[in-house]
């Protein structure tokens, strides 16, 4: 009864993302930095959408200049619906629209400027059409608000600040939850021409002052997970092609980093051991441009090309952002309904079944020699991401074997570190028993969130993780063996 008493009380803690060892026993410490509660919500996302639209949707264009009239913006048939359910049925668990992009255009009528739906044929707020339209569909909603306004006649004046703000306040206020902000980097450079072709000029360092406006989300919506160059939740990946580095550290040290100024290397692989848990989040189009054309409706990513996607996104730890445009009509074109959908259905087919399941787990060691079930091997096949193998202090490349009940064929093993103790593993090494002995079969460096790692198919009764190398000792949440479909 006291047992179980007991693992409830672990299990609330765990879920609230705090220490275990608030209850007196003997858990590993934490190492390093750890995730705080809306990061740990946001990792369990791992994969969601981008809708970039605007006036550029209807010029033609990746950048408008902002001097486009809001006449040109006029979707023929929009279908919220249509595009959220597109979005859900490819697996989304989320949907980040841009609210406003480079050129100014705002999708709400906003009552801070002339620029937005309220001045174009189309008159409808496509922000709180697509907002409602997600929580229909229970997709999170998120918002994109560029930074950088080549329309608003303050921008790169202190004035713009308050425009800017007055702008995050009404998306915070009116449109429901939002799960994360992407605050994009992108100004054209430290000179750039506004919509009238003026040259305004800006410091990335200081123009912004983001910690306030950091600090107004905080205020308005504490869930919310804010994206940039330099977090300060989540750091963008350094390349717009939706891969993490193969080794890629949920840590960085964000003070060394300012939005708009990427270190594009030190983005993609994160800091070790790092200051703060700032996650790397993989942004790409399913097109080659963000925005909708034409001319590339022959060009939407294959299938497979999005599966690749998924592996050097999520299966590095990252989260997979994935943009799909609304086409001039206001719907996602087939093309790219039928390759997300087509996409879904592999990785449903893959991950449905834990060919692991049932296996008989032992470990070269278990913290506190297996007495406390919260630490014990088995905990890795249950992919709850509350319990978890633990072994003692000290012992840092133990191993753990599964023997499987019955002999399996497999392509892919997945691997979840217990992330509330922070990014503990460093490398680990993979083996397959075959004709009576162990056989390696792959090494990976960081797991944090999730590591898959894909190969050849294997067929073998047993499999082993070796802990290669950490500095401390693992906490080991899921180990999952899947077959990818034929
Ligand atoms: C970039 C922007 O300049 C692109 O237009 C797009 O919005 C992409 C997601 O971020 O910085």
């Amino acid at each position: 009864m006291k047992n179980t008493r007991r693992e409830f009380i672990a299990t609330a803690l765990a879920v609230a993302g705090l220490p275990l060892r608030a209850i007196g026993d003997d858990p590993p410490a934490p190492y390093g930095p750890v995730p705080t509660k809306r990061q740990l919500a946001w990792h369990e996302l791992e994969f969601y959408g981008f809708l970039h639209f605007t006036v550029n949707t209807f010029t033609n264009r990746e950048w408008g200049d902002g001097d486009e009239s809001p006449a040109v913006f006029n979707p023929t048939a929009f279908d919220a619906d249509q595009i959220v359910e597109s979005a859900r049925d490819g697996g989304m668990k989320g949907l980040i629209l841009t609210c406003k992009h480079h050129d100014g255009f705002c999708l709400w009528p906003s009552q801070y400027t002339a620029h937005s739906v309220k001045n174009s044929p189309f008159h409808r707020d496509v922000v709180k059409e697509i907002s409602d339209a997600c929580a229909r569909h229970s997709v999170r909603f998120g918002i994109y608000l560029s930074p950088w306004d080549r329309n608003h006649p303050d921008y790169g004046r202190p004035e713009y600040l308050i425009y800017y703000r007055n702008q995050l306040r009404e998306l915070l206020t009116g449109y429901g939850p939002i799960f994360e902000i992407f605050f994009d980097g992108a100004n054209g450079g430290d000179g750039y021409y506004g919509g009238a072709y003026e040259r305004r000029e800006i410091d990335n360092r200081t123009y912004y002052d983001w910690p306030n406006t950091w600090q107004l989300v905080r205020e308005l919506q504490p869930e919310t997970v804010l994206f940039s160059d330099a977090g300060p939740d989540i750091r963008w990946v350094g390349n717009e092609n939706g891969i993490a580095g193969e080794t890629c550290w949920a840590t960085s040290n964000r003070e060394d980093f300012v939005p708009g100024r990427a270190d594009v290397a030190r983005l993609n692989h994160g800091d070790r051991p790092g200051t703060h848990w700032v996650p790397a989040e993989c942004d790409v189009s399913i097109r080659p441009g963000w925005f909708y054309h034409k001319h590339e409706d022959e060009q939407v990513k294959t299938p497979g090309q999005l599966v690749d996607l998924y592996y050097s996104s999520v299966g590095r730890g990252a989260s997979f952002l994935l943009n799909l445009p609304p086409d001039r009509r206001g719907r996602i074109h087939d093309n790219d309904v039928h390759a997300l959908r087509e996409f879904r259905r592999i990785i449903d087919a893959t991950f449905a079944t834990n060919l692991a399941a049932g296996a008989r787990v032992t470990a070269s060691n278990s913290r506190g020699n297996g007495r406390d079930r919260r630490f014990v091997p088995g905990n890795v096949l249950d992919g709850s991401r509350i319990t978890y193998w633990a072994t003692d202090d000290g012992v840092l490349t133990p191993s753990l074997t599964l023997e499987l009940a019955r002999e399996v064929t497999f392509s892919v093993v997945r691997l979840r570190e217990y992330l509330p103790l922070g990014q503990r593993v460093e490398a680990v090494a993979l083996d397959q028993w075959q004709s009576g002995q162990w056989v390696e079969f792959a090494r990976a460096t960081s797991v944090g969130n999730c590591r898959l790692i894909r190969g050849p198919r294997i067929t073998t009764t047993r499999v082993r993780l070796r802990v290669t190398q950490a500095p401390v000792c693992p906490a080991i949440a899921e180990m999952g063996l899947f077959a990818e479909p034929a």
